[in-house]
């Protein structure tokens, strides 16, 4: 059989067996069919079904979270956790709280996490979990009812050498404070490399808020050396406010870029000669005050906010997505081809959907995917693991050094793929990220 048949029979037994789930189906699709050059010439992994193989979560698990509101009423959500791959190590990847979160995107985002956390190099297997949990405008004390709640369920599934959740959406240092301290509880041990992201006094990593924003730097810093250039003065575009926005943020703003917009779900902010230092410190308040949104944020700077609208309509040289899965459409990725982008890096977990995608490769806009330029998050998690292990703790200058290291790797293996197989860089990191999984799963015969 030759490789380009078996990756569509591939595709097509994902389809029928997941039926109804697209955005797993997306990134199935995207991943298998950019490996096509690969496999073509290493037949053996069609001898050996690997495909077939890699797409199967190993175990997924769906429970009930009942809390008590303020109120005194019972609610009921749905907890998540997909241990997607663990040949690598503990399965490792982010909790997220947020009403999108079901069956289909824990599988598409534990599935993503396998070859992103293959990428770091370091010993981590994928996972994901979280909850359709709204912690928009909830009290602290439901807030903490439902991380003790989800825990008491979750526990039984997680340990410090089998399954390693962190924070995603939803779930910042305040969460994964209560979720540390319940399964604490529960276990009556201190186990405290159960979970990453959390405070530094209980065994948290200096940089570890940063990591998934300052490692997204660096690497497009490695993608502007390729064409010449560096980030000073460089008008950037970011999607979202969260975590890894802020990231993107105070880095690039640091190193002497310019963030002209950040956004929320129904308009942006734009900001022609760039947020000051100040003002991306703030996003952290805003993000941490969840009854404020990014208009409160414009109208407390004076700064323009433009309702309705995505910040892709802005002439700018770098784009960062930040925020969520197919936030960045055709339409809005011809708008960045008509603005003459020089870059588009994804920095949430695939903002891109396949059109935009394809529109940017096929008019050589260098484009990196989150599964590459976002990794810094989790192997900065998986430098938690080790300081956990080890009862101590780095300083940031440590584990900044180290971060910058796994990014410029990440790059390097992503771009030595691309020109050994003479495909885009973001197929190349699927081919690197795969080809790791793929080895030590037949190596370990049963999986
Ligand atoms: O998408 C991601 O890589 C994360 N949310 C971070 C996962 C982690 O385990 O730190």
């Amino acid at each position: 059989m030759k490789a380009e048949e078996y990756i569509k029979e591939a595709i097509e037994k994902v389809k029928v067996k997941n039926k109804g789930e697209e955005t797993f189906i997306q990134a199935v699709e995207e991943v298998l069919t950019s490996l096509t050059p690969f496999i073509e010439q290493n037949p053996q992994y069609i001898e050996n079904n690997i495909l077939e193989r890699i797409v199967e979560p190993e175990r997924q698990i769906i429970f009930k979270v009942p809390w008590e509101d303020d109120n005194g009423k019972i609610q009921v959500n749905r907890g998540f956790r997909v241990e997607f791959n663990g040949v690598l190590g503990p399965y490792k990847g982010g909790l997220r709280f947020h009403p999108s979160v079901a069956l289909d995107s824990m599988k598409f985002l534990s599935f993503e996490q396998t070859f992103k956390n293959s990428l770091t190099g370091l010993p981590i297997g994928g996972g994901k979990g979280g909850s359709d949990f709204n912690p928009i405008n909830k009290s602290d004390r439901e807030i903490k009812r439902f991380c003790e709640s989800f825990m008491n369920e979750l526990y039984r599934h997680i340990g410090p050498d089998k399954d390693v959740p962190a924070g995603d959406i939803g779930v910042s240092g305040k969460e994964i404070g209560y979720l540390f301290g319940h399964y604490r509880r529960l276990k009556g041990a201190y186990e405290n490399g159960v979970i990453t992201g959390k405070g530094f006094n209980y065994g948290g990593s200096r940089i570890r808020p940063e990591a998934t924003g300052y490692g997204v730097t660096y690497f497009v810093q490695e993608m502007l050396k390729d064409i010449g250039e560096t980030i000073v003065d460089k008008k950037v575009a970011v999607s979202g406010y969260g975590n890894v926005a802020w990231g993107v943020c105070k880095k690039v703003t640091e190193l002497g870029g310019k963030i002209v917009t950040i956004s929320e779900k129904d308009g942006y902010i734009y900001v022609p000669e760039g947020l000051t230092e100040e003002q991306v410190e703030y996003m952290l308040y805003l993000r941490s005050h969840t009854e404020l949104t990014l208009k409160d944020y414009a109208d407390k700077f004076n700064l323009e906010y433009i309702a309705g609208k995505k910040p892709w309509e802005r002439k700018v040289d770098i784009v960062i997505p930040c925020a969520i899965q197919n936030e960045l459409n055709l339409d809005d990725a011809k708008e960045i081809l008509a603005n003459q982008v020089k870059i588009v890096c994804e920095a949430a977990n695939m903002p891109c959907t396949p059109e935009a995608i394809e529109l940017f490769e096929s008019n050589n806009i260098p484009y990196a995917p989150g599964k590459a330029a976002n990794a810094g998050g989790v192997a900065v998690s998986a430098l938690e693991m080790s300081q956990n292990s080890m009862r101590y703790q780095w300083t940031a200058e440590e584990v900044d050094a180290k971060l910058h290291e796994i990014m410029k790797d990440i790059y390097e293996k992503s771009k030595e793929m691309s020109e050994k197989y003479n495909v885009s860089l973001a197929k190349g990191a699927n081919i690197a990220g795969f080809k790791k999984v793929a080895d030590t799963m037949i190596m370990q015969g049963n999986y």
